[in-house]
């Protein structure tokens, strides 16, 4: 480890790095971090006690079934980032509507949150890693006025944060605020994040394929070659490659961020769109994508510039290692 240097300390010392340190992000990005460590200490109870595993018996805006953990994820975060009053709305999977702070310390809060408190819920029975990603930006609204909607929908280059956490076989946060990728591993027995994996870089090549193939036969001919070029072998560029797919987006990426790899959910004739939410899911993993090197495309665009129309919207979603991602999207071109 890094000479035992903590999340904490380091949100100081970087506080220069922040576009607009004031020490708000630091508080912000601080509320984040608790709101994580109350998750790891619920999540690694499931089984035990009732309010984690099972359903909570309704349905999101997306239409799927919430969990309990999808429900206590999603009333956690908000409350401890509305507690922290830098944040002046919130847009979340788990809420139809956007979330707008009219208190004092909420009309006057920079920043806005979008955020996925469980990502991968189907995992949580299976024990499986889940994750909670999380994008920030600045509102673009002016300060003394109830956030609008046009503060959610700015294309994912404007994030000044984001970041995820994993809850696997460690917990991690990883995040980025525009100058690198760092990630820190929480010590549960002292309620610490140390930085564990300073400066992350994704590999420029790798030689593992992440796809939920059961949807092969909705593909359309392109994303068909492409998952055809990664079975063919060719021993120069290491194929076939090693298929892995746990259906946990985050957990998929933290390994294409170690290991190199591409991830992909790609548009089908089942989902025109693909599955995966640009504002919360995709735009978050592709800044931090960036950030270490790596690439995410929607197969023909860079993530970070599509412009959102609406706050729950899909995309196609592919990211991972740069020479990964340039070849497939010479193979869906053709
Ligand atoms: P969720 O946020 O409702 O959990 O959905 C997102 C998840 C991703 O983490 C994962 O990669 C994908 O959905 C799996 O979907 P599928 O089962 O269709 O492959
Ligand atoms: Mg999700």
């Amino acid at each position: 480890m890094n000479g035992f240097i903590t999340l904490g300390e380091f949100i100081v010392q970087r506080q220069a790095d922040f576009p607009y340190a004031k020490g708000e992000l630091s508080r912000l990005l601080s509320a984040i971090r608790l709101a994580a460590k109350v998750m790891n200490s619920q999540i690694s109870k499931a089984g035990l006690v009732d309010d984690i595993l099972g359903s909570a018996g309704n349905e999101n805006i997306q239409g799927e079934e919430q969990k309990k953990l999808d429900v206590y994820a999603n009333r956690l975060f908000i409350n401890a980032l509305k507690a922290r009053g830098e944040v002046c709305g919130i847009a979340s999977e788990e809420e139809e509507q956007s979330i707008i702070f009219e208190n004092e310390a909420g009309v006057n809060g920079k920043y806005i949150v979008l955020i996925d408190p469980i990502d991968g819920s189907s995992n949580i029975e299976v024990n499986v890693s889940i994750g909670t990603v999380f994008a920030i930006y600045r509102r673009l609204s002016p300060i003394g006025t109830p956030a609008v909607l046009s503060d959610f929908l700015q294309a994912g280059r404007k994030q000044v944060a984001a970041g995820y956490v994993i809850f696997g076989s460690s917990t991690m946060l990883v995040f980025t605020s525009g100058n690198g990728v760092n990630g820190f591993t929480y010590d549960p027995g002292i309620g610490v994040f140390y930085l564990s994996h300073p400066n992350m870089q994704v590999p420029n090549d790798g030689k593992i394929y992440s796809v939920n193939e059961g949807n092969h036969a909705y593909f359309s001919p392109e994303v068909k070659a492409y998952i055809d070029y990664c079975k063919a072998i060719d021993i120069e560029s290491n194929r076939p490659y090693t298929g892995r797919y746990i259906g946990s987006m985050i957990a998929d990426l933290h390994r294409n961020f170690l290991k190199g790899g591409i991830y992909m959910y790609p548009a089908s004739s089942k989902a025109p769109n693909g599955k995966l939410r640009l504002l919360y899911e995709c735009n978050p993993m592709a800044f931090l994508m960036e950030q270490a090197g790596g690439k995410a495309s929607d197969g023909r665009q860079t993530i970070l510039d599509i412009v959102p129309e609406e706050i729950h919207e899909r995309t196609p979603f592919y990211a991972g290692s740069s020479d990964m991602v340039d070849k497939l999207e010479e193979v869906l071109a053709t």
